[in-house]
């Protein structure tokens, strides 16, 4: 069966190691598989759920495309493009948005933590952001999503709005309900200061994350300053469970090496943190660096990032125009 592929990811400046590990290293891989069909979406329009500023909201979207492309995306085998410039995914969010229940969206955690305890600032569009998503992904009659840990309650609510619409209007199998694919281990990085908070773009401390365009020296430096309790590295899988920062960056060097968690903890077994951190600093620098200064030349040559997007654009558009058609004939508008 052809897996069609669909994932996104937000403009919103300093795309970090979670972010690949969690979901673009899987795009890569998924992409690289000739039977599957992916599409990659900038979602700007989720980026603005909070507020951004224009101009750096516009270089972010060509870093997200650049970044896409500097880890391995093949452009001539997916569809990348952005999200706002493709009219069908405003106009699905809203038919969907009255398909879903509210009481749904209360229950979705990731507006709980975003707006914090000031819910009534929040914008609508935060708590709304689901719904935008799921009409992100049932557009394109996707498959399968691959998503980090944070994104499986969306994903959830993306299948209960898809089996609602296509049973209050008896269309049986019209929207598909998608399957999340979730790495099962390693599928939420946290944050280098704390190992109970993801890590994350829009967090203050740039210490907490590794930019995917930092350089070898801030990686390096970020690493050594990353938190750790005081005891030496756990020698068993209950002990790393109990120890969170320990946890997180054994993980982090086991994703990033390919060795199974028990072997790395074998491994590094009752060694102190410092021998263990110059390791885990060679792997980032020699996964992310490529990385890094592959961004940084594809920046140098924005004609050729913009020109990945309009061909994404004319692509999504055609398939998405006819999907909003039958919407539209099937809601009777
Ligand atoms: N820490 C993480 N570990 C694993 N996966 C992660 N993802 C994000 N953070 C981690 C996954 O990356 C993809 C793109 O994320 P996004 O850009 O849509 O937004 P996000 O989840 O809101 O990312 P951030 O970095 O946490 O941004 P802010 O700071 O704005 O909240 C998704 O598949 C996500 O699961």
């Amino acid at each position: 069966m052809v897996k069609k592929i669909f994932s996104g990811v937000q403009p919103s400046g300093n795309l970090h190691l979670g972010n690949y590990l969690g979901a673009i290293k899987n795009f890569v891989e998924l992409n690289n598989d000739n039977d599957n069909k992916c599409i990659f979406c900038v979602v700007d329009l989720h980026a603005i759920t909070v507020k951004q500023n224009p101009k750096e909201l516009k270089d972010n979207i060509r870093e997200t495309v650049a970044t896409f492309v500097a880890s391995g995306i093949d452009v001539k085998k997916s569809i990348i493009f952005n999200q706002s410039k493709v009219p069908a995914h405003s106009e699905a969010a809203w038919i969907l948005s009255c398909v879903a229940r509210m009481g749904w969206l209360n229950r979705m955690t990731q507006f709980k933590e975003k707006a914090g305890k000031d819910k009534e600032k929040a914008s609508i569009g935060l708590y709304s952001y689901p719904i935008l998503m799921a009409a992100d992904i049932l557009l394109y009659d996707a498959t399968h999503v691959p998503v980090g840990d944070d994104q499986k309650q969306h994903l959830e609510l993306c299948r209960d709005i898809a089996q609602k619409f296509n049973k209050d209007y008896e269309v049986d199998d019209f929207f598909k309900t998608p399957e999340p694919l979730i790495k099962k281990e390693f599928s939420r990085i946290m944050s280098l200061k704390d190992g109970l908070k993801k890590m994350s773009k829009s967090e203050l401390s740039d210490n907490s994350r590794i930019n995917l365009t930092d350089e070898k020296d801030e990686i390096i430096s970020k690493i050594k300053k990353a938190k750790t309790d005081s005891l030496p590295l756990p020698t068993n899988k209950e002990e790393l469970e109990r120890r969170p920062e320990a946890k997180n960056l054994i993980g982090i060097y086991s994703s990033l090496t390919g060795i199974k968690l028990e072997k790395s903890i074998e491994k590094f077994s009752g060694k102190n943190f410092s021998e263990f951190k110059d390791e885990l600093s060679n792997e980032v620098v020699e996964k992310i660096s490529p990385i890094s200064n592959e961004i940084k030349k594809l920046l140098q040559n924005k004609d050729y990032l913009d020109e990945i997007v309009i061909n994404g654009c004319e692509k999504a558009n055609e398939i998405s125009s006819k999907k909003i058609t039958e919407i539209h004939k099937i809601v009777g508008f």
